[in-house]
């Protein structure tokens, strides 16, 4: 008797913690947790300057939070890799933040975070096909790897050449991603 009403208890407690809000997340992560946060952001701002992401080149440690943070026009972010730009990963994994960032000055209220979970290279692009962004060079690079010709120019070039953006059917995958009200409002600019 005494047994059960502890383990209920126990469950109570386990169900309460996992019931913890951490932003929204997108359907279809398997992140598991957020805990292992190093409590670094580093910050991105889409579109400042035109089709570019500033910085485009982020250097980052497992466990950091990168954050996009969206100015005027109709951007988003999904996740590609270096051999296939403007092109969702072919596994189904890829994040994806959807065009909910549509802005007309400023930022928006809204920032898409992903946590860095290894130390491989986290190529990604602006999907927005009006304009053809991505082939314009909107495309960028968490922990690129310095050694190998995967560079940001050669993935430009890449970019260029490649036909009309498509963007992930699955939301979210192998980083995560996440749309929460701007918690950094100044951060990048
Ligand atoms: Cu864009």
């Amino acid at each position: 008797m005494f047994a059960s009403k502890a383990f209920a208890l126990f469950a109570a407690v386990i169900a309460s913690v996992s019931a913890a809000p951490a932003g929204t997340p997108t359907t279809g992560n398997d992140l598991v947790s957020r805990t292992g946060w190093t409590g670094v952001t580093h910050s991105v701002v889409v579109g400042r300057g035109g089709l570019h992401f500033d910085p485009e080149n982020v250097v980052a440690e497992i466990g950091d939070t990168i954050e996009w943070h969206f100015t005027a026009a109709n951007h988003s972010v999904a996740q590609s890799d270096f051999a296939h730009p403007c092109k969702p990963l072919a596994d189904g994994t890829s994040f994806f933040a959807g065009f909910l960032f549509p802005t007309k000055e400023g930022q928006n209220p809204n920032v898409y975070q992903i946590t860095v979970i290894d130390n491989n290279p986290i190529w990604y692009y602006c999907p927005q096909t009006k304009g053809n962004h991505c082939q314009m060079g909107m495309v960028g690079v968490v922990n690129q790897n310095f050694d190998s010709q995967n560079t940001l120019s050669n993935q430009k070039v890449i970019a260029a050449g490649t036909g009309v953006s498509t963007v992930g059917t699955i939301q979210g995958g192998k980083n995560g991603g996440f749309t929460r009200a701007n918690p950094n409002p100044n951060s990048g600019f």
